[in-house]
C-alpha cells in the first residue's frame, strides 16, 4: 500500500501527531497506542492536535477509501467542493491541521491529497506551507506498475547504500507495430502529466468563486491546451506521423487503443485499458451517480456553435456578447465547463463530459464493477492518444469563433520604428540554427509514495527527451528608446506533405517558446536570451523535487514555489526533431508595448512559468490575446507566413537535429 499524504515539512518525517483519542477512526480506535508506538518510536518530537468540533463529513464519505477519484465525475467533484470549503473554513491553521488529521485516515486518499492541496494553495495563512508534489505522494500514477514490487524487494532485502535505482524501460506500453506508440515519450513523460495536473489543480472549474474565479481562466483553458495540441503535432511530424485526427464523430469507432500499465496502488486494481475501435455509449452508473448520453453531448454541441455563430451566448439573466477580446473567456468557461459558464443549464458541461465519457467506455454500465480508464483523471489523462484527438476537437471549437473574428491589421502587427534584423540560434558545439535533442536519463526517489518497512531511498531511473542549452541572439533597430514584448514561436517549416504551410494552417502549429519584456535604445540593439530563461517552462528539478529541498527562504516565495509547480516541463520545450534534421522556422516579433502592457506590481521570484500557467493572484501579464499574432485568421494578402510579416517580425530557419543516443544521469533527484 502506498503511504498515504502527510503534509509536513520533509525532514520532518521523524515528527509524529499526538491526535486526540475519537479522531482515530474506527479500524484503528481499539488499538490506537499500538499504532502510536508503532511511529512513534521514530519520532523526535510530537505535534499536538487540537480537539476540535468536526463539521459532519456526510456526502464526503461516500466515495470508498479504495475508490478512484476523478474530478471530471460530477459526485466526486460535489464533494471534493465540500471538502475545499471544509479546509478552508477553518479559522486558523490549527484547526485545519485538526480537520485534515480526522478526516485523512477517513476519506478517500486522492480526494484528501487534492482538497488539501486545493487549500493550502488558496489560504492567506498556509502560503508558507509546501504542497508535496503528487509523484511522490501517488507514484503509481506516473510509473509502470511493474517498479513497484521491484522496490518492494530493494526495500526488504537490500540495505540503503547498495540500492541500484530501478530502471523503467523507454518503450514499456506497446511496440513498435502500434504507430502511436512512437509518441510515447511525449505522451508518457512524467514532467508532461505532472504539468497538466498541476494547471488544474491552480485552476480548478468548481467550487467557492474565489477558487475558481481567476483572470482569464477561461482563455487560459483554450490556450494552455491549444499549445498542447500544437506540440503534440510538431511532435507526431518529426515522427512521419500526420497531425492527429479531431474525434468529431461520435458514433464512429475509436481506432485507437491503449493500455495504461498502470496499477493504482490505493484502489489496489490496474487502470482499465482501451482496445481498439470502442465506441462511445450511453453511461448508465449509479454508482458515480452518471446518466448521460451521447445526445447529451450532441446537444451541448449544437447549443455552443449556435452562441459562436451568433456571437451571443443565452446567459442565465440575459444575454451575454461574445466579443472580440472577451469572448474566448466566456467560451473557455462555456466549453469546459467551470462554474463561470455563462448557463451549464443550457451549454452543459461538454469537455469534461467527454473525458468521462471516453473513460468509461469499456464498462459503460458498471456491470464488470471497473473504473475510469486514463483519460479520466487530470494527472494520467495525457498517456492515452484520445486525448489529443478530444482536445484537437475542443481546440477546434475554439478556433471557429476565432476565424469569424476580425483580422488584426498591419496596424495592430507593427511596431513602427523598430525592426528586428537578425535571429540566431546559438547551441553549444553546433552550427548557428542549429537545435539539438537527444534521450536522457534521470532518477528519482519514489520512496515517499511507498509504505514498507524498512524506510530509505528507492531511486527509479527513466529515460526521458532533452535538448541541448541554447540561446538566442537578436539583433533589433529602433528609431527611439523603448520597451517592446519580444515573442518566440517556433512551427515546422513544411507540412505532412512536405509542402510548404498556408498561413492560415501553419498558425496552429506555432508552439510558443519565450516571452519578455525587452528594453531598447535607440540604435542598434542585441538581445540575448538563453533557453533555460523561457516563460513557459519551470526547470527540471521543480517538476520532480519535493519543494523544500532547495526552496528560497520566506512565506510569499514559498508560496509562489507551490504555483509554479506549474509549468511546461523544460525537457520537453524543444520538440524531438530528426536524425537527419527536421527543418524549422522559428519566429520572433517585438510587439509594441503600449498594447501589451498591464499595470502592476509583480513581486516574487518564481514569474517563470506565467506564458501557459499565468501569475499568482494576479493578471495575466499580457493584455494581448493569448496567442498573439497567430490566434487569428491571417489578413487578406497574408497567405504565407513571409506576406504575414512586419518589419518588427522576423522568420529564421531552424534545423531541428536529433541524436539518438542515451546519456546517462548526471546525479539524481
Ligand atoms: Cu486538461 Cu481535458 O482539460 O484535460
Amino acid at each position: 500500500r502506498p503511504k498515504e499524504p502527510v503534509f509536513m515539512p520533509k525532514g520532518d518525517e521523524k515528527k509524529a501527531f499526538e491526535v486526540p483519542a475519537d479522531y482515530l477512526s474506527d479500524k484503528y480506535k481499539n488499538i490506537g497506542s499500538q499504532v502510536t508506538s508503532r511511529f512513534g518510536e521514530e519520532a523526535s518530537s510530537q505535534i499536538k492536535v487540537s480537539r476540535i468540533s468536526i463539521p459532519p463529513l456526510g456526502e464526503i464519505l461516500e466515495l470508498a477509501r479504495s475508490e478512484n477519484f476523478s474530478l471530471f465525475i460530477p459526485k466526486h467533484r460535489r464533494i471534493a467542493g465540500k471538502l475545499i470549503d471544509i479546509f478552508l473554513g477553518m479559522r486558523n491553521v490549527d484547526d485545519l491541521l485538526a480537520v485534515a488529521v480526522y478526516t485523512r485516515d477517513r476519506v478517500n486518499p486522492y480526494l484528501f491529497n487534492y482538497c488539501l492541496s486545493v487549500a493550502i494553495l488558496h489560504r492567506p495563512d498556509t502560503q508558507d506551507l509546501d504542497v508535496p508534489s503528487i509523484i511522490r505522494s501517488f507514484p503509481d500514477k506516473y510509473i509502470d506498475s511493474k517498479v513497484f514490487g521491484e522496490a518492494r524487494e530493494d526495500a526488504n532485502v537490500v540495505p540503503v547504500g547498495s540500492r541500484v535505482p530501478i530502471e523503467i524501460p523507454k518503450d514499456y506500453t506497446a511496440s513498435d507495430l502500434e504507430e502511436e506508440h512512437r509518441l510515447a515519450y511525449f505522451r508518457e513523460d512524467i514532467g508532461l502529466n505532472l504539468h497538466h495536473w498541476h494547471w488544474h489543480l491552480v485552476y480548478p472549474f468548481e467550487g467557492t468563486r474565489v477558487v475558481v474565479d481567476k483572470n482569464r481562466r477561461g482563455e487560459l483553458f483554450y490556450y494552455m491546451h491549444q499549445q498542447i495540441i500544437a506540440r503534440y503535432n510538431f511532435e507526431r511530424l518529426c515522427n512521419k506521423m500526420k497531425r492527429t485526427e479531431r474525434f468529431i464523430n461520435w458514433d464512429e469507432e475509436i481506432k485507437e487503443a491503449y493500455f495504461p500499465k498502470l496499477d493504482s496502488l490505493v484502489a489496489s486494481r490496474a487502470w482499465p485499458s482501451r482496445v481498439g475501435n470502442q465506441k462511445l455509449q450511453n453511461i448508465r452508473r449509479e454508482v458515480d451517480g452518471i446518466n448521460i448520453d451521447v445526445d447529451d453531448l450532441k446537444r451541448w454541441r449544437d447549443r455552443i456553435f449556435a452562441a459562436i455563430h451568433s456571437g451571443v451566448a443565452q446567459g442565465r439573466d440575459g444575454n451575454i456578447p461574445l466579443t472580440e477580446n472577451e469572448g474566448i473567456d466566456v467560451l473557455g468557461n462555456m466549453v469546459e465547463a467551470s462554474i463561470l459558464s455563462p448557463n451549464q443549464e443550457l451549454y452543459g458541461d461538454l469537455h469534461n463530459m467527454g473525458h468521462v465519457l471516453l473513460s468509461y467506455i469499456h464498462d459503460p454500465d458498471h456491470r464488470h464493477l471497473e473504473s475510469f480508464a486514463v483519460i479520466g483523471d487530470s494527472a494520467t489523462a495525457m498517456r492515452d492518444p484520445i486525448f489529443y484527438r478530444w482536445h484537437a476537437y475542443i481546440d477546434d471549437m475554439f478556433q471557429e469563433f476565432k476565424q469569424a473574428l476580425p483580422r488584426y491589421t498591419e496596424a495592430q502587427l507593427d511596431n513602427p520604428g523598430v525592426t528586428v534584423k537578425d535571429i540566431q540560434i546559438e547551441t553549444q558545439g553546433s552550427k548557428p540554427n542549429t537545435l539539438q535533442t537527444f534521450w536522457q536519463q534521470s532518477d528519482v526517489d519514489m520512496s515517499r509514495g511507498m509504505d514498507f518497512q524498512p524506510r530509505g531511498s528507492v531511486f527509479i531511473r527513466f529515460t526521458h527527451l532533452q535538448h541541448r542549452p541554447f540561446s538566442y541572439k537578436i539583433q533589433v533597430v529602433s528609431n527611439k528608446a523603448r520597451e517592446g514584448t519580444c515573442r518566440i514561436f517556433l512551427s515546422p517549416k513544411f507540412d505532412e506533405r512536405g509542402n510548404p504551410w498556408l498561413m492560415r494552417d501553419q498558425r496552429l502549429m506555432f508552439i510558443e517558446l519565450d516571452k519578455f519584456k525587452v528594453n531598447l535604445k535607440q540604435g542598434q540593439n542585441t538581445i540575448t536570451r538563453n533557453s533555460n530563461q523561457s516563460s513557459v517552462t519551470i526547470p527540471f528539478e521543480r517538476t520532480y523535487r519535493d519543494l523544500d529541498t532547495s526552496r528560497p527562504q520566506g512565506g510569499e516565495a514559498l508560496a509562489q514555489f507551490n504555483f509554479c509547480g506549474c509549468g511546461w516541463p523544460a525537457n520537453l520545450l524543444i520538440p524531438k526533431g530528426t536524425p537527419e534534421g527536421f527543418p524549422c522556422q522559428l519566429f520572433v516579433m517585438i510587439s509594441n508595448i503600449a498594447d501589451d502592457q498591464v499595470q502592476q506590481t509583480i513581486t516574487g521570484e518564481c514569474n517563470d512559468s506565467y506564458s501557459y500557467c499565468g501569475l499568482k493572484d494576479k493578471l495575466y501579464p499580457d493584455r494581448r490575446s493569448m496567442g498573439y499574432p497567430f490566434d487569428r485568421t491571417p489578413r487578406s494578402g497574408a497567405e504565407t507566413l513571409q506576406q504575414f510579416l512586419t518589419p518588427n517580425m522576423r522568420v529564421q530557419d531552424v534545423n531541428l537535429v536529433f541524436e539518438n543516443k542515451t546519456y546517462r544521469p548526471k546525479g539524481s533527484i
